[in-house]
């Protein structure tokens, strides 16, 4: 826990925020959630489940997609919406409005979604071709607007009042869903526990009036059959994405408030217990609330210090943004591999998110660092894909993963003008018989030291550096 402790509060978000004081202390700071200690962590006893665990941390790398009628405005997701959230999330508000009208504005934006420029195959091609290996999709986020038809609430893609109801993809998760999975890439439903469209979550007439927070606009244990209601509505929903969208391999809960130690128990295991019977194996990454319903952790915007002890994935976006920003500036191809390696050497996944436009269509600026990155990958995934931690997991600018009893090394250059030197000590004091380049295949020599192993690397080395130069270490 101490470790745990200590890495959190290097976490940049990492003031603590007692929302109440039986609860444990939950860390949602400006709409961001820290993750959950590794000592709250519950090690599925499902042996698909744990088999799916073991598919997961194969796969290193998730695309992550915040899209909704908020991608209009090119403010924050859904947190605008909250009165008490409005001294973050409202900074971009830059025209003359109150701000019960700004909220009508908000929940409006359904009026005039209308991405025509959608086509889904051309989203997973991008997709495969950066080489991803799992999609994680908002189906919803708090603000509540449904981007799949659901049975269960009018404020959705396919309902009248939305102008893309007409559309060609007009259910949007069921033709993402299918495009991606086509091309071979794993499902994450992105499911947002808190509502504040539904009339169940943010009901009227009570004595909060108008004036909005991140939780119910009641307090549940004094009004249970409101918040019954609720738990209906969100169980229906949440079975609803399970049973009618096709193969899920995870569902992704956010908005972490919504658990049983804040008085907000939507009994999440009843469900997954239940979709399990339909999806075997599926994970559930019930954000930030432990227990064995949070098959993963997820770090939001960081990288823990040192590998984790238990399954996890960094959720980061490429731009500087969950949802679509205009002119925002992504992460170069070199920023996004360098993150990713730091990750894959602590043994977690990279969910690299990408907020596409209003149109449908995805940032150009954003698909060149992805195809930037999937270039690499094509040349050096054999050291990132399906590998675990090795220790020394990284020194310097040394990070090392091992599959089987293959381990590899790869030297990163944080600049094309970094030096790169003739020879490199990879500080691996294993046993090493043979060391090839990933890239070329040639042998290289080299000499075992007590520091490690000191590489003669073949051939010139070029004008400038590369992302990393990636060394295959074997027995
Ligand atoms: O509140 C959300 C936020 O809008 C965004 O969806 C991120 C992405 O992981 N999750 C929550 C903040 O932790």
């Amino acid at each position: 826990m101490s470790d745990q402790a200590e890495i959190r509060t290097e976490h940049p978000e990492g003031v603590q925020e007692e929302v109440t004081q039986d609860a444990a202390p939950e860390v949602v700071n400006q709409g961001v959630h820290n993750y959950s200690a590794e000592d709250e962590y519950v090690w599925p006893t499902d042996p698909q489940v744990r088999e799916k665990l073991e598919w997961f941390q194969d796969q290193k790398l998730a695309l992550m997609m915040h899209w909704g009628p908020y991608s209009q405005l090119g403010l924050v997701e859904s947190w605008a919406l909250s009165d008490d959230d409005a001294d973050w999330a409202r900074r971009g508000v830059d025209w003359e409005v109150s701000g019960e009208e700004f909220k009508k504005q908000y929940f409006d934006l359904n009026k005039t979604f209308n991405p025509i420029r959608f086509e889904p195959e051309k989203w997973a091609e991008i997709a495969s071709e950066a080489g991803v290996k799992y999609l994680i999709f908002t189906t919803k986020h708090h603000d509540g607007f449904c981007m799949w038809d659901t049975a269960y609430s009018d404020y959705k893609i396919t309902g009248e009042d939305c102008p893309y109801h007409t559309g060609k993809y007009s259910d949007i998760c069921a033709h993402l869903f299918e495009a991606f999975r086509k091309k071979g890439i794993g499902i994450a439903a992105y499911f947002s526990k808190a509502d504040w469209h539904i009339d169940s979550y943010w009901a009227k007439g009570y004595p909060r009036g108008d004036y909005m927070w991140r939780g119910p606009s009641y307090d549940p244990a004094e009004d249970p059959e409101m918040w019954e209601r609720f738990v209906t509505f969100t169980q229906n929903q949440i079975k609803e994405l399970a049973t009618r969208y096709g193969k899920l391999d995870i569902m992704w809960f956010d908005a972490g408030w919504v658990r049983k130690a804040q008085g907000q128990d939507i009994r999440l295991g009843e469900v997954i217990d239940q979709i399990r019977t339909w999806q075997p194996g599926m994970l559930c990454a019930d954000r930030t609330v432990g227990g064995a319903y949070e098959n993963y952790v997820t770090p939001e915007q960081c990288v823990p210090e040192k590998p984790l002890s238990v399954p996890w994935e960094s959720c980061i976006t490429l731009g500087t943004s969950f949802s679509y920003a205009y002119d925002d500036d992504y992460k170069s191809p070199r920023e996004v591999i360098l993150l990713l390696t730091d990750i894959v050497a602590k043994g977690g996944n990279l969910a690299i998110n990408v907020g596409p436009q209003p149109d449908g269509r995805l940032p150009k600026k954003a698909i060149k660092s992805l195809k930037g990155m999937g270039e690499w990958l094509k040349v050096y995934g054999e050291a990132i894909y399906g590998t675990r931690v090795c220790a020394p997991f990284k020194k310097d600018n040394i990070a090392f993963t091992r599959k089987g009893e293959t381990v590899y090394a790869l030297e990163l250059f944080e600049s094309e003008d970094a030096f790169v030197p003739g020879q490199v000590l990879l500080p691996y004091t294993g046993t090493v018989k043979k060391v090839t380049m990933v890239d070329t295949g040639r042998e290289a020599a080299f000499e075992v030291t007590s520091e490690g192993i000191l590489v003669t690397v073949p051939g010139d080395t070029g004008e400038k550096a590369p992302i990393a130069r990636v060394y295959r270490l074997e027995k």
